[in-house]
């Protein structure tokens, strides 16, 4: 197990959840003086980067790209995998496409992230809401297809209940894993969202260990880890018992600021990798 932190990168303007401060060129300094192994990164739009500078940056740093968050693209700019324009669909299909293609370029092992970017039920009418439940494994089915000649292996994060309205819990995005059932598509789980959804952290760990490739890792509060009430010791456990051997990548409210967050967190984890 390996640690990562959540950055941003130059296509994307302050959000809650970007760690580190400074150009990116900073950030990835620090994440290394701080003893980060890789950084996730955050993208919103692809075609705005500079894919050979940062693949040079991180090299740089000697650092990993574990994962590309997708996130922004909802977030910032609205698109989403599911929903009534479809145009809309169009767009986020796109945005994806040139993040695979970033994707194979930084690493052999480098996945991107389905979370906020699938979209929700609740913008359709009710009676057509089971067949835009459809659309999200036939979306994702396609981009695995586009990006299995690339390398590149896509993850669903199931998410909590206020942010999404499908795909809550860990039991969820195993269900949706088997009906999408692409060599290319395994499971992310995030700590924040698990300890709002699921019965019990750890048991869902142990149904998800097949295809768990990923994990967000936060307190219970979604701060740095070591700052609210998750039993840490706990869960490292689970993950050893389970023969874990992603990444466990820091997504915590940049808090009291993007620099001390990523410290306070590279600090507690340190114990136990
Ligand atoms: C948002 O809460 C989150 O966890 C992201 O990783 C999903 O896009
Ligand atoms: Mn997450």
């Amino acid at each position: 197990m390996r640690l990562a932190c959540l950055v941003a990168t130059p296509d994307i303007a302050e959000v809650p959840m970007a760690l580190l401060n400074g150009s990116f060129e900073e950030k990835l300094a620090m994440a290394r003086r701080l003893g980060y192994a890789g950084v996730e990164l955050m993208v919103r739009d692809a075609s705005e980067l500079n894919p050979s500078g940062i693949k040079a940056a991180l090299r740089r740093h000697e650092l990993e790209v574990p994962q590309i968050a997708t996130g922004e693209l909802f977030g910032t700019d609205g698109l989403a995998l599911v929903h009534p324009d479809g145009a809309v669909c169009r767009a986020a299909e796109q945005r994806l496409h040139d993040i695979v293609q970033l994707a194979s370029l930084l690493g052999n092992r480098t996945m991107i992230n389905i979370g906020r970017v699938r979209g929700r039920l609740d913008w359709f009418p009710p009676n057509a809401r089971a067949t835009a439940r459809t659309r999200i494994v036939d979306a994702v089915q396609a981009l695995c297809d586009y990006a299995a000649p690339y390398g590149v292996r896509i993850t669903l994060e199931p998410c909590n209940r206020y942010e999404l309205d499908f795909v809550n819990t860990t039991r969820e995005g195993l269900e949706v894993a088997s009906q999408v059932a692409k060599p290319n598509f395994g499971l992310m789980l995030d700590l924040f969202h698990m300890n709002i959804e699921d019965a019990s952290i750890e048991g869902a760990l142990r149904e998800a260990r097949q295809i768990l490739w990923h994990l967000h890792i936060a307190d219970s509060n979604r701060l740095p880890p070591g700052l609210g009430h998750l039993d840490f010791a706990s869960i490292i456990a689970t993950l050893r018992e389970i023969d874990y051997e992603g990444y466990l990548s820091v997504e915590a409210r940049a808090l009291p600021d993007p620099h001390t967050a990523a410290g306070l967190a590279a600090e507690y984890m340190r114990q136990w990798l």
